[in-house]
């Protein structure tokens, strides 16, 4: 569907908004027990609305173990206690929708928890009703049925009982030893298998459950990877391929699940590995299937690199991916657009300078980011310029895959150090301390010992103090963003078109819809830098929508360090 007919065919109510990840246990803690939780959420919803995001996706809140964080559920309609209970979840939702933003849930159903009372009934035995609601193989050739690695270290079955004792106590089933389990990710977390109607039938019960309580949408945990090729289960293949059964699945859920409901919902696939040609086949309006998808090609992932190789930006790459996907879904499609969330290292660090130049940096992603096509996903506490961590010891971290990781690497000789300087730069939980409110002890995140060490530099990097620096707010820059998205079609819809694309420093590009034209020019370095694509009579008389310095510059053409310009062209 080309943009004019996308515009004369009423985009989509999402084409102009824009979404506010929040990882829960990091947001705010409002008991005092060092975990963020419901109430903690609900006590900054006048943050978010004075941001002026239209969504929130929330990260699981649904009872768990907590293996990773969450995203391992023991019971996808009961609220972990930690988090706190349905009736606050029931306030909470009330809350945002009174103040016209809207709330999408994690859908995590490639897999449960190991404690989910499926699995349990699962693993019991080979003869239980629920032994198909897993996927159990005998072993191959005296080893696990194929050579998959799990994404947290080790093979991608188990086996043996998981005597899952220090979890939430409960005790470990009798498990049948005579089968392995397959789970992509840890051994606390089976992968359902798809392949079986009653689990399809099951997920979509309590999806339908959550949307009749009043949420609208989901953003679904590794959806492309519930599809698995059957014959690929066993035998010597070493990449769990994504099943073409998959959009079999979409299509079933989405006629099972959305349609016929007359709310306006969102739902963005997480597909890790997605190409620029699967994605047209998710997100085609025609389709049915998904509205968006977060891809990773730019993050990474896609090129081939071990999830923990220090990935120092190269601007042409990220160029050229980002562009990929703009002009791929140009006529057909949608893109989400990030740059960071809770399992990646904070942007400012990665992509930008979280030194001398990080509140230019900052607003210069976070303006690049949303000048392009698709629809923008802030992650909590990017809108002040959150950095990385800068953990030093193995102690310090939580999350179970740099854990695992690390333990991995040390048992394969690896020096400490140099893993330690990885995990520096990439480990997930550089995204995962505590959001930084203001100068107070633990920076207004809990009265309590936070879960995971505050970054010490939240006394200079926190939402008070940087609210009270205006031309140098970051965060009064994401609303400025937030609401030209709000107020431009060409924003919204407009044709993207990269200029320079090898410039290795300079990111240059125009927006185009109907007469008007935006010129979008940032500058990737600490230098200065001469742009003669500025020296146009045109560009010199271009009025200044937008800029991340408040004096002017000294010469039309020059860009300061980490300068990111929108002009209105015409
Ligand atoms: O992440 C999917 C995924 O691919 C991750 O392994 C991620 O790419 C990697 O950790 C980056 O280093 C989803 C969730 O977002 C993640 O938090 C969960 O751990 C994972 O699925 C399993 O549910
Ligand atoms: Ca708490």
């Amino acid at each position: 569907m080309s943009i004019s007919e996308q515009i004369q065919n009423a985009p989509a109510w999402w084409s102009d908004a824009v979404v506010y990840q929040i990882y829960p246990r990091s947001f705010a803690d409002s008991n005092g027990d060092g975990i963020g939780d419901l109430g903690g959420i609900r006590s900054k919803l006048g943050h978010l609305q004075d941001l002026g995001v239209d969504v929130v996706w929330l990260s699981p809140i649904y009872a768990s173990p907590q293996a990773d964080n969450g995203y391992d559920i023991s019971d996808y309609q009961a609220i972990d206690p930690l988090f706190g209970t349905l009736e606050e979840f029931d306030a909470l939702l009330a809350d945002m929708h009174s103040r016209g933003i809207k709330l999408v849930m994690d859908l995590v159903v490639n897999h449960t928890s190991d404690e989910h009372a499926w699995f349990v009934e699962s693993a019991a035995s080979r003869t239980s009703p629920k032994r198909d609601w897993y996927i159990w193989r005998d072993g191959y050739q005296g080893r696990e049925p194929n050579l998959w690695r799990s994404a947290f270290s080790g093979p991608a079955w188990s086996k043996a009982p998981l005597g899952i004792s220090g979890s939430t106590g409960s005790t470990s089933a009798e498990f049948d030893d005579d089968q392995y389990y397959l789970h992509l990710f840890a051994a606390k977390q089976p992968d359902l298998n798809w392949e079986n109607p009653e689990v399809r039938s099951a997920v979509y019960e309590m999806m339908n459950w959550w949307l009749d309580r009043g949420v609208d949408g989901f953003r679904m945990d590794v959806i492309n990877f519930i599809a698995k090729v059957q014959e690929d289960l066993v035998g010597d293949s070493e990449s769990a391929a994504m099943g073409p059964q998959i959009h079999e699945y979409l299509q079933e859920m989405n006629a099972r699940v959305f349609a016929g409901r007359d709310a306006d919902l969102i739902t963005v696939g997480e597909m890790p590995g997605v190409t620029v040609e699967d994605a047209k086949l998710f997100t085609g309006a025609d389709r049915l299937e998904l509205d968006m998808v977060f891809q990773f090609e730019h993050v990474g992932l896609d090129h081939g690199d071990s999830k923990f190789t220090n990935l120092k930006l190269d601007l042409v790459d990220l160029k050229r991916s980002l562009s990929r996907w703009q002009t791929g879904l140009a006529e057909s499609g949608w893109n989400s657009l990030y740059l960071g969330n809770h399992d990646q290292p904070r942007s400012v660090s990665r992509f930008g300078n979280d030194g001398d130049y990080r509140i230019e940096a900052a607003t210069l992603l976070a303006t690049i980011l949303h000048l392009h096509r698709g629809t923008p996903y802030i992650y909590q506490g990017d809108e002040i310029g959150m950095t990385n961590a800068g953990f030093t010891a193995i102690e310090q971290y939580n999350d179970i895959e740099s854990v695992n990781w690390f333990a991995e690497s040390i048992a394969a000789g690896d020096e400490p150090d140099v893993l330690l300087e990885s995990l520096r730069f990439r480990s997930r939980d550089n995204a995962r301390t505590p959001v930084q409110w203001d100068t107070s002890e633990n920076a207004g995140f809990t009265s309590g010992t936070p879960w995971i060490g505050v970054n010490p530099n939240s006394t200079e990097i926190n939402v008070e103090t940087d609210r009270a620096a205006g031309d140098r707010s970051v965060f009064e820059h994401y609303k400025r963003l937030i609401a030209l998205r709000h107020s431009s079609a060409v924003v919204a819809l407009g044709d993207f078109e990269l200029l320079e694309p090898e410039h290795p420093t300079l990111y240059a590009f125009t927006r185009s819809l109907g007469s008007e034209t935006l010129l979008i020019v940032g500058n990737f370095s600490n230098d200065r830098m001469d742009a003669p694509l500025l020296d146009s009579s045109e560009a010199r008389n271009a009025p200044v929508l937008l800029s991340n310095y408040a004096e002017a510059a000294a010469g039309a053409t020059e860009l300061r360090p980490w300068e990111v310009r929108v002009l209105q062209l015409h």
